[in-house]
């Protein structure tokens, strides 16, 4: 039987972009051909321990060697647009010098294929994947002291994106710069559960300066080389909450807010850090690797703003209730565990889910985070377009007796995000665009292949893609340009179980 929809029709504009997302390390694999070299991903994830299952993205979804028939299944399920991230060791193997053609190629071929097919390509040059030759730090010839929190990265990225952009710039005119540098500099550096794994609380800070800088510069690099290039960069913005109105809670949300947010969004939205972040954090940096100039070198104009949001931020300071037995602080934040914090400098503050439904990644399905969060965008810098760039949902999607994954409960996901976003849209922010994560089950980063993200359910052994009830769904949103008043699957749409 069928489930009537809340009341009241949900309409898109004209011409909003209907997407899905993806990134070099999570789908492509052929991960040693073609002169590509090893990234900081492909060295974390071969060192056992560090991603479940001992999983790596050698193969990943053979998007390198598929994707052809991948883009075929987008215009099959009538996508608009396509995100993908070039892999920095594919295109400039050492992360210096000379380009190898071959990873270039790549890219056309893949961009020409979209764009055959009407589908808008977004291009990410920075989602994770690091050369490894910088994090090496070969200048100096020290191991394992390069990355993001040496200077010389932010350099060499924008001389990458210069390479970048005259390779594309014909063809591609959507630019993002970097995807969550909150997870590169704090899941990289703090707490160790990204790759490279290192747990310095320093280098997170300074990381996050270098990512930052690194920003501006290749921003100004692809405008020099593609003039017509729109930018953005992708930001997770956390809609950070208190879990109380106590004093302490309300200082938690300020801290956590400086380190989630306004670290990246106050140098690149308006130029400046914020005292604050600099007060919390003196004991741990005098913050010195800010040079004079770099501020404005990393404040450049932008066109749009990238918003990948999953599930809020709630927080509460110091209590001792909410402290396990041995004195550290909960810590639900989703981050995955480790010994350490990605929070330098606050790490007494406790994190905890919002309630309700969890998705298989334990976050709280929470679609008014997504309204808080754009409307807070919109009101901030009010003259950038907007672009959900991520947001979905894992499930334990299991194949049905038909073969075909129900996975209603991602249905009523996108149902309800769909009607948050909807809703900022109608209070004023100015959203061109939705992405979903995952096109594809992919390689989801510590995680391995044990979270599927996918609209689209891959067997790994095989690589058969097969379309899940939610992909059905979503291409009909895309077509419409509004959501379904009656979902067509028998138990779908029906909230949360
Ligand atoms: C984002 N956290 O990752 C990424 O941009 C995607 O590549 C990823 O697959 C997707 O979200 C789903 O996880 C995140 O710990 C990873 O807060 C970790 C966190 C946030 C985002």
């Amino acid at each position: 039987e069928r489930v009537a929809a809340p009341a009241g029709e949900v309409r898109f504009p004209q011409g909003f972009l209907w997407g899905s997302a993806t990134a070099a390390y999570q789908v492509e694999g052929a991960a040693d051909e073609d002169g590509r070299a090893p990234s900081i991903w492909d060295t974390f994830s071969r060192t056992p321990g560090k991603v479940h299952g001992g999983d790596t993205g050698d193969r990943a979804c053979d998007h390198y060697h598929r994707f052809r028939e991948d883009v075929a299944l987008m215009a099959e399920l009538g996508l608009t647009a396509y995100r993908f991230s070039v892999s920095w060791p594919r295109v400039q193997p050492a992360g210096r010098g000379k380009a190898d053609q071959r990873g270039l190629d790549f890219y056309r071929a893949l961009a020409d294929e979209l764009l055959a097919r009407g589908i808008t390509p977004f291009l990410t040059l920075y989602h994770w994947d690091l050369p490894q030759a910088l994090e090496q730090g070969n200048q100096s010839g020290q191991s394992g002291q390069g990355g993001w929190p040496a200077r010389e990265t932010a350099y060499r990225f924008a001389e990458y994106a210069h390479l970048v952009a005259e390779a594309l710039g014909d063809r591609v005119q959507q630019w993002t710069t970097l995807n969550e540098p909150w997870c590169s500099a704090f899941l990289g550096y703090g707490s160790g559960v990204h790759a490279p794994g290192r747990t310095d609380p320093v280098a997170a800070l300074h990381a996050a300066h270098h990512l930052n800088l690194g920003h501006g510069l290749a921003a100004q690099a692809v405008r020099a080389a593609a003039p017509g290039a729109q930018l953005m960069v992708s930001l997770n913005t956390a809609a950070v909450r208190p879990r109380s109105g106590s004093a302490a809670d309300l200082e938690a949300a300020r801290r956590i807010d400086a380190l989630a947010n306004r670290v990246f969004s106050g140098p690149m939205l308006h130029g400046v850090y914020d005292e604050d972040l600099f007060a919390d954090t003196a004991h741990l940096t005098d913050w010195s690797c800010v040079r004079d100039g770099d501020l404005a070198a990393i404040h450049q104009p932008l066109d749009a703003l990238g918003l990948n949001y999953y599930t809020p931020t709630l927080v509460s300071g110091p209590d001792p209730d909410a402290a396990a037995p041995d004195g550290t602080p909960v810590r639900d934040d989703g981050h995955g565990a480790s010994a350490h914090s990605p929070w330098p400098g606050s790490e007494h503050i406790s994190f905890h889910q919002s309630g309700g439904e969890r998705t298989a990644m334990g976050w709280s399905v929470d679609p008014e985070g997504l309204t808080e969060l754009l409307l807070r965008h919109h009101r901030e810098a009010p003259d950038l377009a907007l672009y959900v760039t991520e947001n979905g949902a894992a499930y334990e999607d299991v194949p049905g007796a038909d073969g075909l994954v129900h996975d209603t409960r991602r249905i009523a996901y996108l149902r309800q995000h769909f009607t948050a976003m909807r809703e900022a849209m109608s209070r004023g922010a100015d959203v061109r665009g939705y992405f979903l994560w995952s096109l594809l089950d992919n390689f989801e980063w510590a995680y391995g292949y044990s979270r599927r993200f996918g609209a689209v359910h891959v067997d790994f052994a095989t690589q058969r893609r097969t379309p899940k009830a939610s992909a059905l769904w979503y291409a009909r949103v895309a077509a419409a340009g509004r959501l379904p008043d009656v979902d067509p699957y028998p138990d779908a749409g029906a909230g949360p179980e």
